[in-house]
């Protein structure tokens, strides 16, 4: 397969004036004539026509109305044309039904709807299918559905058709259509500029129920762009379509952005607080891609982290003002490290900016998204947020209506602050988690830290320059008492020191508050230290850390020594877990453990070979000890946290069920779950009933509980996806393969439905213990799965081969077993391109 690199980018060799569709709809059978207004560029460094295309069957096309014979080659087409400003039409025909891809048109549940991020469009018609390459788009649409949609304000509308004008500029990944049988659930926006913006969320009839929070979400959205970046709407009409079968979670096309409908779709009886508090984000990052994405575009799509980390980082931003900000800080760095780092210190490590890729659709990932975010992070703590709301000004003045690259992005701050970002940029261009060892030395009222940085290779990767890595740190006295608030401590160097003068005894510090930069933090500790820190730290993110700290050390010994679980952290939890003063969304994080992923991890940089068995063995120990020193608070904590007022799916509430849900696990290893059978029972909403019943599964207690929730909700799609991953994610280690199998047989598993997949291979996946048995069956069936799909779904397929990328962590028997399923998926017939690049890097 053909690799792409960034350094050879070249402009396209003509400017696209306007583009003109019509689409007449039919679904083995759709017409999509183009027109499109072409001039040649002066001087073009590429000056071939070429135009991207794939999997389409030209009729006819034409240059100023002459018919010509384009020559047909590997991806496109080629033509000859004239010197001047020329019309070239064209004719094709598609088949949306057959498409099983979800990528150019095809069709969910009967509806006809479009995916073209990155490189879809080439499936709909002939054309220049590049981010740089932008244009108007007039759309005129042929068909029985009631509902014809596309990009842009409508302009005009009759019995079988509809016309839409996009006026703004845009890519052709930007472009949507939808045609369907939809209702709406409408509303309206008035930006602070006065103009009245119509908004929709159109769904399939039966689903107008489930619209009112995610409308409600797009509206904050709409109001905070204005408030905190200044960045007004601008078209008359928003539009939001769920769709059922989709590959990732949503798509921010200009005026019509399509969503997994499990990414918009929401009430109280058949989403959890976590589904909630998603679509609230999802809503508002595809919201925010209106400027950030679709103003102002990438250039190519190796800087794709230009959009999608700034995005990310808008609406984290967004999502810690309407909720809590060291809650949400938390549970991204828990995000982070359970996806990116995995990613970053194995074979699929790149940069956030790529320089290569075979198939950019495999470069959708944690580095490019979260990591980019992270970046971003990092640039406005250090050049401090007056100048972040300053360079971001600037950003949208200079750069509206362009396709960008990540110097544009850098220069812009650059000039804004005149601060020299070289140094910085590397942030951008090396792969791998930095590791920052630190040692501290005190005398005579000085406080020495210094601080080291390496990166370890990466693919591609042997050597690392020293970043710029700012590092917060605040230091407490031995009494608890904050004697220097947090700073920024800016690391250049390979190694740095770092002095504090004027204290009257040895302080405690507290490093990374905020977790400032994704980096791994070394440090000598032990677990008094971590215990005061976890009990006096003013800085949320670093008590929780604490916390998570000593979890960690207490599993590692547990596992490395057979150690029981360590009693000074059981006292602090139970201290915790107590304490009424503070947040439950909190007390609920520091409840929850870390993921037995991590602690593989974690074993394995301290040159231990992870046996997942006595990693999930001591998670189960540590539990059941908590719950036991627990056993006389617990009924008192779950009455306390239990939330009897109606239903609301707003941050208090949802931190108190978290701890709730927390309790109730507990509770139900003591009692074997008849307060959980009590809450399945009396449950009016879906975060109480899946607790329960996940409590209830998880102690081998639920058959009675999960046939009655199959029962009551065969008929939802989205609730059945939890049923479906629930199984395999409670199930035993000895267990989950042999359950996941069973689900594959059951008559709602669709393999071509990417959210059912990924319910059941995902958990698969995501059990750990059960993913990793000895022997080897969850390998095996999820090999089995990914060469079924790669025929239908080469994007889901390859993107689900991450699961392997942790393979190096494991014992010699059980990475032969994994070699030996990546070496099967690799030799299967017809391997896409995706799969192929996916696997062949896992293996390298
Ligand atoms: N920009 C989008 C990324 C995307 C995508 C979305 C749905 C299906 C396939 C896709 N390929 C790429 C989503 C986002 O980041 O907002
Ligand atoms: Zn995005």
């Amino acid at each position: 397969p053909e690799t792409f690199y960034l350094k050879d980018y070249k402009p396209f060799g003509f400017e696209v004036e306007a583009v003109e569709l019509t689409f007449k709809l039919a679904p083995n059978s759709t017409r999509v004539l183009s027109k499109i207004r072409f001039s040649p560029k002066a001087n073009a460094a590429d000056p071939r026509f070429f135009l991207h295309g794939e999997a389409l069957k030209l009729i006819s096309a034409k240059i100023d109305g002459a018919p010509v014979t384009p020559e047909l080659i590997a991806g496109g087409l080629i033509c000859d044309t004239p010197d001047s400003p020329f019309t070239w039409e064209s004719e094709v025909e598609i088949d949306p039904a057959a498409n099983t891809a979800l990528e150019g048109l095809y069709m969910s549940s009967g509806m006809y709807c479009t995916q073209c991020e990155a490189e879809g469009f080439r499936k709909i018609t002939y054309y220049p299918d590049r981010p740089d390459v932008m244009s108007t788009f007039s759309v005129r649409i042929e068909g029985n559905e009631k509902v014809l949609l596309s990009n842009g304000n409508p302009t005009g509308a009759g019995e079988g058709w509809a016309e839409w004008l996009d006026p703004w500029p845009k890519p052709a990944y930007l472009f949507a259509l939808v045609a369907g049988d939809l209702v709406n659930h409408a509303d309206s926006f008035t930006t602070r500029s006065g103009k009245d913006v119509e908004l929709n969320i159109w769904v399939r009839p039966g689903d107008e129920g489930k619209c009112a929070f995610g409308m409600d979400a797009l509206k904050k959205s709409m109001k905070w762009d204005e408030d905190v970046y200044g960045r007004e709407y601008d078209l008359d009409i928003f539009n939001i379509v769920a769709v059922d079968d989709f590959n990732m979670g949503a798509m921010e096309n200009k005026g019509l952005n399509i969503f997994n409908s499990s990414c918009v779709l929401a009430s109280p009886e058949t989403s959890t607080d976590a589904n909630f508090e998603r679509i609230e984000a999802i809503i508002a990052h595809e919201y925010f891609h209106n400027w950030t994405g679709n103003r102002i575009t990438c250039r190519d799509w190796f800087q794709l982290c230009l959009k999608e980390g700034l995005t990310v980082f808008r609406d984290a931003q967004f999502t810690a003002d309407m909720r809590s900000e060291p809650v949400k800080r938390i549970e991204d760095v828990i995000a982070l490290r359970a996806r990116q780092f995995p990613e970053d210190n194995g074979p699929l490590a790149h940069p956030p900016r790529p320089e290569q890729f075979q198939e950019i659709n495999n470069f959708y990932t944690a580095t490019v998204y979260e990591k980019g975010a992270e970046v971003i992070g990092m640039l406005k703590r250090l050049v401090g947020d007056d100048n972040y709301d300053k360079a971001l000004d600037l950003y949208f003045d200079r750069h509206d209506g362009q396709a960008c690259t990540i110097e544009d992005w850098l220069k812009v701050f650059e000039d804004a602050t005149g601060r020299d970002l070289s140094q910085f940029k590397l942030w951008y261009s090396q792969a791998g988690t930095p590791q920052v060892t630190v040692s501290e030395a005190y005398a005579g009222g000085t406080y020495t830290l210094t601080l080291a940085q390496s990166t370890p290779p990466t693919p591609g990767q042997p050597d690392k320059a020293p970043r710029v890595i700012p590092i917060t740190i605040g230091l407490l006295s031995p009494n608890g008492d904050e004697i220097r608030a947090t700073e920024v401590l800016e690391l250049t160097e390979a190694e740095q020191s770092f002095t504090f003068d004027g204290l009257a005894a040895k302080p405690v510090p507290s490093i990374l508050r905020e977790f400032s930069a994704p980096v791994i933090l070394k440090r000598e500790s032990t677990n008094a230290e971590r215990a005061f820190l976890l009990a006096h730290d003013t800085d949320p993110f670093n008590r929780w850390e604490a916390g998570n700290a000593l979890a960690t050390e207490t599993r590692v010994t547990m596992v490395t020594e057979g150690a029981a679980p360590d009693a000074a952290y059981l006292d602090a939890l139970e201290k915790l877990v107590r304490d009424d003063t503070l947040d439950p969304a909190f007390r609920a994080l520091v409840l929850s453990p870390p993921s037995q992923s991590e602690i593989a991890q974690t074993l394995h940089d301290r040159g231990v070979t992870p046996d997942p068995q006595k990693i999930y063995d001591a998670a189960e120990t540590f539990a059941q000890t908590l719950a036991q020193q627990l056993e006389t608070s617990l009924p008192r904590l779950y009455a306390a946290t239990t939330v009897d007022s109606p239903y609301q799916p707003d941050a208090h509430g949802a931190g108190l069920r978290a701890l709730n849900g927390r309790i109730l696990s507990l509770l139900t290893r003591l009692d074997g779950g008849e307060q959980a059978a009590r809450q399945y029972q009396a449950a009016d909403n879906m975060t109480q009933q899946y607790a329960a019943l996940a409590a209830l599964m998880k102690a081998e207690n639920g058959e009675s509980q999960s046939q009655a929730f199959f029962d009551q909700w065969q008929n939802d799609r989205l609730v059945m996806d939890k049923w479906f991953g629930l199984q395999v994610a409670c199930a035993a280690p000895d267990a989950a393969a042999k359950v996941a199998m069973d689900l594959t047989r059951h008559a709602l598993f669709d393999m071509k439905n990417p959210n059912r997949f990924r319910a059941v291979m995902g958990a698969l996946a995501g059990n750990h213990a059960g993913f990793h048995h000895k022997s080897g069956a969850g390998y095996t069936l999820l090999a089995q799965q990914l060469i079924a799909l790669d025929s239908l779904n080469p994007q889901t397929t390859a993107r689900m081969c991450s699961a392997f990328q942790t393979w190096a962590r494991y014992d010699s028997a059980r990475q032969a077993l994994i070699r030996t399923e990546l070496e099967r998926i690799l030799a299967a017939e017809d391997l896409s391109r995706d799969t192929n690049e996916m696997v062949s890097r896992i293996l390298q």
